[in-house]
């Protein structure tokens, strides 16, 4: 028990989370600082830390923001040491409306309205930080999505992470926009996320020699699944040079030229007519890479030239790639 009241900076620290999340909990949930100190801005007491504590650890099992507010804020009364089990079966994940109160000094959210609700994700059995994210992405909630996957990595690593966190969620709102047309601001969003947080995965140093190149083919704006191989290499020192989406035959062929890698993988989540023509044009260049790959579902695997691997998880990718860069 600490009996002096703390700052928001202060309190932060102490929890291990942003200030911003803290500001977010007190705007959207009530969980604010309540000691007054005339001419000071509020502190947070050792209850208002013990909330916290409470809604810290239930946001981060998966349990949805506002059901984890209502208990913090019934605290001292007992709290479930644990988020509910995971139901058994496909699970539906709402797009909550926005809170009736307006963020103060932030208005209103765009592009979310009354008809945000009664929307859902569909997920199988997942994990509860899996629950968490897909939750965290029908509300748009780019900071609790963040601290989500950036906890995932903390505790189980990039491969973990992708395989069991981000890549179900990835998948769901795929399906979800397939059969509605909607929700391209949840895909957007989750999207920048999943960017942010694999590109922070620290890198080995400059002085490693760079051997993987990574890159989207040509017209393919999907490029997560190759972040997420780029981000499990730099947790074992693998550096890679990553050329992102719609990476033009040319292109790949001059950065091939330039670099002389040991291991090129091509990502397509969309096919496309020319897909295996890109692949030949890569396996006839004077200096070919000893591991030459295409990964995604975008690539019919009959059409490849002889050589070419065919990559089906980011496992069997990581351990190819960091094979051919030793
Ligand atoms: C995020 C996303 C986007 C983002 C991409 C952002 C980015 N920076 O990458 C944005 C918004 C840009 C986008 C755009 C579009 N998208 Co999109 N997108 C997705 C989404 C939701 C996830 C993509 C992804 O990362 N997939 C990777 C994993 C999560 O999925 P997967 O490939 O199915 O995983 C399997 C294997 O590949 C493997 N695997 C998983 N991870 C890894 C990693 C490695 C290294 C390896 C080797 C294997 C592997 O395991 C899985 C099970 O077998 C998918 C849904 C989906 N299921 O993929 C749609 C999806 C790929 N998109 C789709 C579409 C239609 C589009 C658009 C055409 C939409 C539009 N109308 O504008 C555009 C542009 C397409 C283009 N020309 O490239 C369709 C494609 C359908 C098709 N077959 O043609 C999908 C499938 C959604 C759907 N169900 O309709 N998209």
């Amino acid at each position: 028990m600490i009996d002096e009241a703390l700052s928001a900076g202060a309190a932060a620290r102490r929890l291990g989370v942003a200030v911003t999340t803290l500001r977010t909990w007190h705007q959207r949930y009530g969980l604010g600082p309540s000691r007054h100190v005339p001419g000071q801005h509020r502190r947070y007491t050792a209850q208002d830390l013990d909330r916290l504590e409470v809604m810290l650890r239930l946001t981060s099992q998966g349990v949805a923001p506002a059901e984890a507010a209502a208990w913090a804020r019934r605290t001292p009364v007992p709290v479930p040491v644990s988020a509910p089990a995971s139901p058994p079966a496909a699970e539906l994940i709402p797009a909550e409306p926005i809170p009736a109160e307006p963020i103060p000094g932030q208005g209103p959210i765009p592009g979310q309205g009354p008809d945000g609700g009664g929307h859902t994700i569909a997920l199988g059995p997942v994990e509860p930080a899996a629950r968490g994210l897909a939750r965290a992405a029908m509300r748009l909630d780019a900071g609790l999505m963040r601290d989500i996957l950036n906890d995932s990595i903390q505790a189980n690593g990039v491969i973990v992470t992708w395989n069991e966190v981000a890549m179900p969620v990835l998948i769901g709102i795929g399906e979800r926009y397939e059969a509605t047309l909607r929700f391209v601001e949840v895909e957007h969003l989750v999207s920048r996320c999943l960017t942010e947080v694999l590109s922070a995965v620290p890198r080995p140093p400059s002085s490693v020699v760079t051997r993987v190149l990574l890159a989207a083919a040509d017209e393919d704006q999907h490029i997560l699944p190759l972040e997420a191989l780029a981000a499990a290499l730099a947790e074992v020192g693998v550096p890679t040079r990553m050329l992102g989406a719609r990476v033009p035959p040319q292109a790949l062929d001059n950065a091939i030229t330039r670099t002389g890698p040991a291991a090129v993988i091509l990502w397509s989540s969309v096919p496309h007519a020319s897909r295996s023509e890109q692949l030949a044009r890569v396996a006839a260049h004077p200096h070919p890479p000893l591991l030459l790959a295409a990964a995604g579902p975008g690539w019919r695997h009959s059409t490849f030239p002889a050589g070419v691997h065919h990559l089906t998880s980011l496992v069997q990718a990581f351990d190819l790639a960091r094979a051919a860069a030793r």
